[in-house]
């Protein structure tokens, strides 16, 4: 929370932002009946970089579906108790992995039969004994595509921030998990003052700017488990977990001073902006809705009792 940034480093760093995806490793999970097998595709892709389950029982693998959330599933054809197949088309029947790359092992070389394997739902095959190279590279594009199909959509496109639906989305599932943990939560809403001013005194790209700069340094200065969602145009939602208020308002409160040091140019003028903040607490506040409400109704108080500041 403390790592301190220099206002230049935060204009230059825009860039960074605005790659929508993540470092994090391809996540692939192998399902097949010979553990020797699933255990030699496992070590070709952890090769990689990836990170791989394997699953020798089909009956297991919608269960490890949900606990892994791959990017990819790599499926043996030939399974006694179901058909690769089968498996195919009853993970197609559930919504959550309609867009989940599914590719097909097979020494299955007749054409028909890849045809219906095809049909239900798989996006490519590959021949065993498999070529090494060719299983890396055909997992690789299909669940980095995967990953930015996800990002597209889940991301705002200018910030890299989550996006009002996906943030509402991923306060609600912390919501839940803070439930089971009996865990606090805060949320802060942020607002940008006089930010039409901004606009009309400098240029809607000069307030682009400020729109990015400030999502840099939440960014940079919130954790990572943190929720950060650009929610409208100049307006900002963070769930910081595990959290109460008033540690909430004191590191908003830091950030607050961050940002108005922040020198902006745009066509030789030099300005700064400010924001204004209204923090509300979970369990208090028990759903994502009166969450929402009540930090609302603070960030109205601030506004109201003259701007430029953080309200609980
Ligand atoms: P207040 O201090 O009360 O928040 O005043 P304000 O001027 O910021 O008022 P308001 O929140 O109503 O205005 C938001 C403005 O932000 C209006 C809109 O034109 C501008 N805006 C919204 N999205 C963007 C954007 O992506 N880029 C730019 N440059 N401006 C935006
Ligand atoms: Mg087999
Ligand atoms: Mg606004
Ligand atoms: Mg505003």
């Amino acid at each position: 929370f403390t790592k301190p940034v220099k206002p230049l480093d935060l204009m230059l760093a825009v860039d960074e932002l605005t790659t929508p995806l993540d470092d994090e490793p391809l996540r692939v999970m192998v399902v097949d009946d010979e553990p020797e097998v699933a255990a030699y595709h496992a070590l070709l892709l952890e090769a990689a970089g990836m990170v791989v389950q394997q699953v020798n029982h089909p009956a297991e693998a919608l269960n490890a579906l949900e606990r892994f959330s791959p990017d990819l599933l790599l499926v043996d054809v030939y399974m006694p108790v179901c058909s690769g197949e089968e498996l195919a088309s009853i993970i197609r029947q559930q919504p959550e992995y309609v867009g989940l790359p599914i590719i097909y092992l097979s020494s299955e070389t007749d054409s028909q039969k890849q045809l219906s394997a095809m049909t239900a739902g798989v996006e490519a095959f590959i021949t065993k004994p498999v070529v090494p190279e060719e299983l890396v590279s055909a997992v690789k594009l299909r669940a980095e595509r995967l990953r930015l199909l996800r990002s597209l959509m889940t991301r705002d496109s200018m910030t890299g921030l989550y996006n009002h639906s996906s943030t509402t989305d991923l306060i609600s599932k912390a919501l839940a998990q803070g439930y089971r943990d009996n865990t606090q939560h805060a949320m802060a809403m942020i607002d940008i003052d006089h930010f039409k001013s901004v606009n009309d005194t400098h240029g809607h790209l000069a307030g682009d700017q400020v729109i990015i700069t400030l999502a840099r340094l939440l960014k940079t200065r919130l954790r990572m488990t943190d929720i950060i969602g650009r929610y409208g145009g100049e307006e900002f939602v963070i769930l910081l977990k595990g959290v109460s208020d008033e540690r909430a308002s004191e590191l908003i409160d830091t950030l607050r001073i961050d940002f108005e040091q922040v020198e902006f140019h745009a066509g030789g003028a030099r300005f700064s902006c400010t924001f204004s903040a209204g923090v509300s607490s979970f369990p208090t506040q028990p759903s994502t809705e009166s969450l929402r409400l009540s930090a609302d109704q603070a960030l109205y108080r601030a506004k109201h009792q003259g701007r430029n500041q953080v309200v609980t």
